[in-house]
């Protein structure tokens, strides 16, 4: 068609304005927070498009007075989800690092750790846990020996009181583009606050008036640190894995891996079935018992989840 438009003596080539490189930072429905070189700019998008995540990297045009649109998303690295029969939420894209936070109160769940685990290994993301608090000794110990069940499988296990800076976890985070995933009241938006002092100072003008009807605590927000980012996340109280395939459940269970395909049958669910290898070894007690039940519980609801919302 090149050769019928330069025919055309009316026709003027209009050049494609030239892209803003950004990085989604917030989202607000159909609104996204973006972060280009010289500022924030408040974004809206083509259509009704509203599947960007906090560290989405995007084109955008400005459109003035702090406002634009966003016109492209670059391919993404990963894309860490949350979903189950009737949502789908995205967490956060493009990371090198998930960072779970606990503390020693108020009690923490290890099977959100193994969900979140699952999660990350789906992704092929690093993950790390964080043990909060550790200046309120009296609920050190106990919550240190629920945690042995993952630093034995080689997750680090790193003690932090936020309230005195955490200087244990900044090695960790030089280079990170990291999240902070974990139950509310685990410190997650206080480490966020050690680290960055300045992070409150870094939310844009227009998104906190938008924010400011909501629970600040309910936004996913990135902050840059370091040579890369850090992303805050409201508390998980559940963490839905509906998006992963069942069969390809236990391979995110690293200590697993081994043993698979050894079962007797080839679709064992590792559940009741005879001539089960995962079973056979928890019994022995090279794989943990907790863990093989972990895996059964998060199984059963992907199952159960596809099945409520049509998929199986
Ligand atoms: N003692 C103690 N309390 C902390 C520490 N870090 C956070 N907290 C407190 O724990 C509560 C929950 O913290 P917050 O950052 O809001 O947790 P989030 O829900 O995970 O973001 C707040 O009252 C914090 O002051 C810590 O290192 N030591
Ligand atoms: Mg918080
Ligand atoms: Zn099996």
């Amino acid at each position: 068609m090149t050769h019928s438009r330069r025919s055309s003596p009316l026709r003027t080539e209009i050049p494609a304005p030239a892209l803003t490189a950004g990085i989604v930072t917030a989202a607000f429905g159909r609104h996204f927070e973006v972060r280009v070189a010289n500022g924030v700019v408040l974004c809206h998008t083509r259509g009704k498009r509203n599947d960007y995540a906090c560290g989405d990297e995007v084109g955008i045009i400005p459109t003035g007075s702090g406002q634009g649109v966003i016109e492209t998303l670059h391919p993404r690295q990963n894309l860490l989800w949350r979903s189950d029969a009737f949502r789908q939420k995205r967490l956060a894209a493009n990371l090198n690092l998930i960072v779970i936070v606990t503390a020693t109160e108020p009690t923490f769940s290890e099977l959100l750790i193994s969900r979140c685990l699952a999660a990350a290994e789906s992704e092929h993301i690093p993950a790390i846990i964080v043990l909060n608090k550790i200046d309120l000794t009296a609920d050190l110990p106990q919550a240190l020996e629920k945690l042995n069940i993952f630093a034995t499988l080689g997750y680090p296990v790193i003690e932090i009181s936020a309230r005195s800076g955490a200087a244990e976890l900044k090695p960790w985070l030089e280079n990170a583009k990291a999240v902070l995933v974990g139950q509310s009241g685990m410190g997650k938006s206080t480490l966020i606050n050690a680290l960055i002092p300045e992070a409150a100072a870094t939310v844009g003008k227009i998104s906190a008036s938008l924010n400011s009807g909501t629970h600040t605590t309910t936004l996913t927000r990135l902050y840059p640190h370091g040579n890369g980012w850090l992303i805050d996340s409201p508390g998980l109280q559940a963490f839905g894995l509906a998006h992963i395939d069942p069969s390809a459940l236990d391979a995110a269970f690293i200590e697993f891996r081994p043993w698979l395909g050894q079962c007797r049958f080839r679709n064992c669910r590792h559940s009741d079935e005879p001539g089960c290898a995962l079973r056979a070894e928890a019994q022995a007690g090279t794989l943990s018992g907790i863990r093989l039940e972990h895996y059964r519980i998060i199984r059963d609801e992907i199952v159960a989840a596809r099945q409520a919302a049509g998929w199986a």
